[in-house]
């Protein structure tokens, strides 16, 4: 840890994470009304919002002209200036707030829902960074902790005509907070994902799993309903397949929980990248029903191997970071529509990708949506970063296992996600691995059909040219992951690098989960030259020469996709607050190693040599 990074004291623990309704699940199949579009938006600096009462308010009428002795007020909602919601607020202000850290606050007036009579109504945030707080007609709803992961909170009896939603959204980086208060990515604020009024009916299903695992009897089919609502109990539950001609019903029982179990009938077709098959599932009570497509497949590891389906399969991988691709140096931001997931995805396919690694913290819904339907797998990680963290921090353990808790929460039907990463370069401490210990004991017990992984970066034993995977938490993963800068940082040259042997004291497979070399793209020179194309590609090339003689090593995602701002790249020549190791500029222009790493994907990944 560095010095000074405790200057800001740890929030009162009544500011913390409080009134959360527990996750719906499957948000986009439910009855919802979106509250996305232009908001209006404070900047407040000074954190008196959060002390002195407003503006959390909407100010009536004749306060506004309030007499003289009676309340001052400072701030007005309906002159406030606008902003777009989704959207952080750092690329939508004009370069106002491109770097501004801190406390933004948001309004949105909304009518009362369309439907009215015997329903529940839930205010639902799919991300808002890094923490809100959340208000409703005046009252508070309580304050969310995590930049990335959905949050609820129940408003059934808090609706009125005319709805006031004010939302103060804090973005100051602190020690303590998951992650720290230095990463190497752009620390985007505000409501960055969409917010929607979902209804249901007053017992719903909260949560549903459909899950496929290979039993010894065969392939066994389960789904696992929760209700929630005064009915939860002692209530028939229906789970249709209609394309596997499946029917069943279950009841729940006094904890509201009903689970379905039958063999997979021979004719069902597994989800792969091949063939991303998913099937539309509908569940449903008496009052309530939810309709989703889920994908069938199973996934484990064996000796070397990971195993797809009970095949063994290499992860054909890259790594991204949720920013946008622009079609401008100065277009990219946090906020991600279908069209512009899609188009970082389609970009990782063009690479010939059968896996992404969505680093460092949980993408959007619509990515891993849309991984599902174009059969990419998902590596999906929680921002336990580095050294940063405050490892012996109950509190930061506390949030750091919420946000597991909703990410699986959120993304437990997709079939696409296929691994839990808990953490990315982390210490060989004590409190660390007692921190990362308690995050995968959780994973585990909330999700039994996932790997468990976290990129490792450090060892006990190893050299400059021969690199032990000996980190103690290597025990408890499923899939080991290393993260290799040989080449780049350190006193190796790319030369060098297939000299470099690699040596694990555990039998198990280990991806590459990094690698890669800042190079503008245009830039070009000879290959000894830093921050050239060249450069890079030589990188790529005599990485993946050595890692393919590996033959535990089944897989890569190098770094990364494409360039991304980070506060941490200061050279004006070629980084201007840009990472520039992507193999595809901020513009999706693509540099020389992209070629390398397609050229591998397309022909050698699964050769025999590489297994
Ligand atoms: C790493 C980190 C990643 C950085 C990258 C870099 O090891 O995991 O977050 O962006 O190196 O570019 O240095």
């Amino acid at each position: 840890m560095v010095d000074g990074l405790l200057s800001h004291p740890p929030l009162p623990q009544e500011l913390r994470t409080q009134g959360l309704a527990p996750l719906p699940c499957n948000l986009y199949g439910r009855e919802r009304v979106d509250l996305s579009g232009t908001w209006q938006f404070l900047v407040d600096s000074v954190e008196r919002g959060l002390r002195n009462q407003y503006p959390r308010y909407t100010i009536p009428k004749d306060e506004k002209q309030a007499p003289v002795g009676g309340p001052l007020v400072e701030y007005d909602w309906d002159s406030a200036p606008d902003i777009t919601v989704p959207g952080d607020w750092n690329t939508q202000s004009n370069e106002r707030l491109f770097w501004y850290e801190g406390l933004g606050w948001y309004r949105r007036r909304f009518p009362a829902p369309p439907t009215s009579g015997d329903r529940r109504y839930f205010l639902y945030f799919e991300a808002a960074n890094y923490r809100a707080h959340v208000y409703l007609n005046g009252s508070p709803l309580g304050v969310h902790e995590g930049g990335f992961t959905p949050f609820a909170f129940e408003v059934t009896d808090k609706l009125v005509s005319d709805n006031s939603l004010v939302v103060g959204v804090n973005n100051r980086r602190q020690y303590g907070n998951v992650p720290g208060s230095d990463a190497d990515w752009f620390n985007y604020g505000g409501i960055t994902r969409p917010v929607w009024l979902v209804s249901t009916p007053p017992t719903f299903i909260q949560h549903a799993v459909v899950t496929l695992r290979d039993a010894e009897t065969g392939p066994i089919i389960t789904c696992t309903v929760t209700l929630d609502g005064r009915d939860a109990a002692d209530t028939p539950v229906t789970l249709r397949i209609p394309e596997l001609a499946i029917e069943l019903d279950a009841t729940t029982g006094a904890d509201g929980r009903a689970t379905i179990e039958l063999p997979a009938p021979r004719h069902l077709e597994r989800w792969s990248p091949e063939t991303p098959r998913l099937y539309p599932i509908v569940l449903s009570t008496a009052e309530d029903t939810i309709a989703d497509r889920i994908g069938f497949r199973t996934i484990a590891t064996r000796g070397h191997d990971v195993l797809l389906n009970g095949r063994s399969i290499y992860l054909r991988g890259i790594s991204i970071h949720e920013e946008r691709l622009g079609t401008r140096e100065d277009d990219g931001g946090r906020r991600l529509d279908w069209d512009d997931s899609r188009r970082l995805l389609t970009e990782a396919r063009a690479l010939g990708c059968n896996f992404v690694r969505l680093a460092h913290y949980p993408h959007s819904e619509k990515t891993t949506r849309l991984c599902d339907e174009l059969g990419l797998l998902v590596w999906s990680e929680i921002p336990v970063y580095q050294e940063d963290i405050a490892y012996d921090d109950p509190h930061t353990l506390e949030v750091a296992r919420q946000m597991l808790a909703e990410i699986i929460t959120r993304d437990q039907n997709r079939a696409s996600v296929v691994v839990w990463s808990v953490a990315n370069e982390t210490p060989l401490t004590e409190p660390r691995l007692r921190f990362l210990r308690t995050l995968i004991a959780d994973a585990r017990a909330q999700d039994s059909t996932r790997l468990i992984s976290a990129a490792l970066n450090r060892s006990i034993a190893s050299t400059l040219t021969e690199i032990v995977i000996d980190d103690p938490l290597g025990a408890d993963l499923d899939l080991l992951a290393y993260n290799t800068y040989a080449g780049w940082y350190g006193p190796l040259a790319p030369g060098d690098i297939t000299s470099i042997t690699w040596r694990s004291i555990y039998d198990k497979p280990m991806i590459l989960s990094e690698f890669g070399t800042d190079a503008k793209f245009g830039v070009h020179g000879v290959r000894e030259a830093r921050w050239t194309e060249e450069y890079q590609r030589w990188f790529y090339e005599q990485t993946i020469h050595n890692a393919n003689t590996v033959p535990w090593i089944r897989g890569l995602s190098p770094w990364i996709l494409k360039d991304f701002r980070s506060p941490r790249r200061y050279r004006t020549d070629y980084q201007n607050y840009w990472n520039r190791k992507g193999l595809i500029s901020e513009t999706g222009q693509r540099k020389l190693a992209w070629q390398v790493l397609h050229d591998f994907y397309q022909h050698q990944a699964d050769a025999p040599a590489a297994r």
